[in-house]
């Protein structure tokens, strides 16, 4: 029996560059592992289940007391029976636990040679940067380089998870966390966050895209730095109000977030939740982004503040933020 459920867990339930109805597809070095233990447990609960749940049917059919009026009871106990069926599904339980703890360790050692990106988690948006410096809203990979995530948080405990590549780890404000994988598959998929961390928290996700061994460089030079690739301070600009999750919070088109929109604010009169007024312009914005807590618009409370840009936007990124906001009637 243990053999068949054993030949039935190796064999692989879906064709690895597709998904199934259960599960999307097998894009990272451990996911076929991770299903087929998976599969293993699944298929040896649904034995048992059927066995236990059969026999007791049956049993009360058969010894039902109205066809046994007279029946006594002739056994107290079967000795044999009883070690037989603690010791056999106590060795199926430690097979268990060694595939488990064999998947755990892979998971948890990443390779020397892997790459490092940062990720930081915030509400509602993940910001990745790369060796070089590069910061950006999506994950983009190698086929068959393994890559090590460095995650931390800003704000609350949230959780980065790639279904397609089974892995997944907290992100933890204060602490630093991590996770590894090997892409084996080119293509898009979508990490989110599993951590019910607030009002946005479904639409926390971000992008992931494994190019050919030697696509990434490409990409980091033209399409990852904001204000590369010809890009005027405006059109940088709206590049960084995606890539530092601005976007989860501010609007382009006047309906109100967590954050008051950002239509027509450039240049505009702003009641303050102290009662003073305020224009708009470059000081109160630099200011907004680094300071958060200096001014706060009027309706906002110290609850749904803002979290503080300080160090994680650069002089020029605030810059080209601005010629963006002077663009947005
Ligand atoms: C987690 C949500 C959140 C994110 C992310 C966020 N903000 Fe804000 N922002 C707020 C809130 C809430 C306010 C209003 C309270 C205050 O003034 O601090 C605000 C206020 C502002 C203001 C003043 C708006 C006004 O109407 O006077 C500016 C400018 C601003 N944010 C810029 C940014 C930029 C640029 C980014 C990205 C680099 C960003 N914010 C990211 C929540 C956010
Ligand atoms: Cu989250």
């Amino acid at each position: 029996m243990l053999n068949s459920l054993l030949a039935l867990a190796q064999q692989p339930r879906i064709a690895p560059t597709e998904g199934d109805f259960w599960f999307p597809p097998q894009a990272s070095s451990f996911a076929s592992k991770i299903d087929s233990d998976y599969y293993f447990i699944y298929w040896v609960s649904a034995f048992f289940v059927l066995v236990i749940a059969g026999v007791l049917v049956l049993f009360t059919l058969k010894y039902h007391s109205k066809k046994n009026p007279k029946a006594e009871r002739t056994s107290t106990h079967n000795t044999p029976l009883e070690l037989a069926w603690s010791i056999l599904p106590g060795i199926v339980l430690l097979y268990m636990f060694v595939l488990g703890f064999e998947g755990y360790t892979d998971l948890r050692t990443p390779p020397s040679n892997a790459v490092n990106v940062d990720v930081t988690a915030q509400k509602w948006a993940w910001t990745f940067t790369y060796p070089n410096g590069v910061v950006h809203d999506e994950l983009h990979v190698e086929k068959d380089q393994p890559i090590q995530l460095t995650l931390s948080s800003v704000d609350v405990l949230h959780s980065f998870w790639v279904a397609a590549f089974r892995t997944k780890m907290d992100a933890v404000p204060g602490r630093y966390t991590k996770l590894w994988f090997t892409p084996t598959m080119t293509g898009e998929f979508w990490a989110q966050c599993t951590e019910y961390c607030g009002t946005n928290h479904s639409n926390m996700r971000a992008k992931v895209v494994v190019h050919e061994p030697g696509g990434l460089a490409k990409w980091l030079a033209v399409e990852g730095d904001p204000h590369g690739g010809g890009r005027t301070p405006a059109q940088a600009g709206e590049k960084i109000y995606k890539i530092q999750g601005c976007a989860a919070c501010h609007t382009l088109d006047g309906s109100k977030l967590t954050g008051p929109s950002f239509k027509g604010l450039f240049g505009r009169q702003e009641q303050m939740l102290d009662g003073s007024t305020i224009t708009a312009d470059e000081n109160y914005i630099r200011e907004s982004i680094l300071n958060p807590q200096a001014k706060i618009v009027s309706g906002y409370g110290p609850v749904s503040a803002m979290p503080t840009f300080q160090g994680r936007v650069k002089d020029n990124d605030i810059a080209a933020l601005i010629a963006f906001l002077r663009t947005v009637k």
